[in-house]
């Protein structure tokens, strides 16, 4: 796959994606939304894939927010249709059957905390920096920011992140539960790798059920959820990869799973 605005790799059921703009902070353009939504939208139906890894280009960015440049002059139509490219694109990853860890490698600020958000787990290098400043330029955060935020780290310390539009260093990031890991610079990529290898080794169709039961299960009553949960239990026992996990503990040697 080539794109013009990110890099792709994969290699052992690992998919890597890089946004690929340094220059520009890797800011969203109408243009990268764009190819991220093709590129995830593709990666359903890749069956190479196990785990997505989601990372900036250069030393200093992961995604510093959607394009200042090109949204500055956009009208109320358009601004509009930009934020619902970026709520698809939110959607497609939270929708995908596969974990998608967010190596965030520096600033993720504005649309670039948004996609750190809808990504399932997030690890920070020390230089990384989250915040949500739209407040700063007369705007909103247009990608589920005031929806995913709270949601992830509570009501009243979201709302200082979007009413204040600060900055917070990747050490408070972690404490509050942003960032699941904080790591050296140049150990984030390896960290998201191996954890990736170690999800992939894993039941894929156990995997995705649990990131189905979490992404549905959060958004309703418990007594639903708990339902739902109920249901993918049930289902995992219609698979081969169910009756090779437990086998295999039975004769006590690793499982071998199909995805199927
Ligand atoms: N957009 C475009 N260019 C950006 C950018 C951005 N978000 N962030 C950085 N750049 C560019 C800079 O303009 C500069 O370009 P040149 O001048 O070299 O051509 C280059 O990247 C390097 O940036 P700096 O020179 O500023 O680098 P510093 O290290 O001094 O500062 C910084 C780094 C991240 C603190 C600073 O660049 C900064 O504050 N950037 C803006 C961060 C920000 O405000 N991000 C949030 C963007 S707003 C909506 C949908 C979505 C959204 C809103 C509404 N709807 C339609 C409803 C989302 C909004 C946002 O994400």
């Amino acid at each position: 796959m080539t794109f013009e605005n990110l890099l792709y790799d994969c290699s052992d059921g690992i998919a890597t994606v890089t946004v690929n703009r340094p220059k520009a902070l890797n800011a969203l353009n109408e243009a990268t939304l764009k190819e991220l939504l093709c590129l995830f939208t593709g990666l359903k139906d890749e069956a190479a894939v196990k785990v997505v890894i989601l990372t900036g280009a250069g030393e200093k960015a992961f995604v510093a927010g959607a394009d200042i440049a090109e949204m500055q002059p956009i009208d109320a139509v358009t601004g509009r249709q930009f934020a619902l490219l970026g709520h698809q694109l939110a959607a497609t990853i939270e929708d995908l059957p596969k974990p998608v860890i967010a190596a965030v490698n520096g600033f993720a600020l504005g649309g670039g905390c948004e996609l750190a958000l809808c990504c399932d787990i997030r690890l920070a290098s020390e230089n990384a920096r989250f915040g949500q400043p739209e407040v700063n330029l007369g705007v909103i955060p247009g990608f589920g920011g005031t929806q995913r935020l709270p949601r992830l780290i509570g009501k009243g310390l979201a709302c200082e992140l979007l009413m204040t539009g600060d900055m917070i260093n990747a050490a408070e990031a972690y404490r509050i539960g942003l960032a699941n890991k904080v790591l050296p610079a140049a150990e984030l990529l390896p960290a998201a790798g191996k954890l990736a290898v170690k999800i992939a080794s894993k039941g894929p169709i156990a995997v995705s059920f649990v990131k189905s039961a979490l992404r549905d299960g959060l958004e309703t009553d418990l007594t639903r959820a708990c339902s739902h949960e109920a249901d993918l239990f049930g289902l995992c026992f219609a698979t081969a990869d169910q009756k090779e996990g437990m086998l295999a503990f039975l004769e006590k040697r690793p499982a071998k799973f199909a995805g199927k």
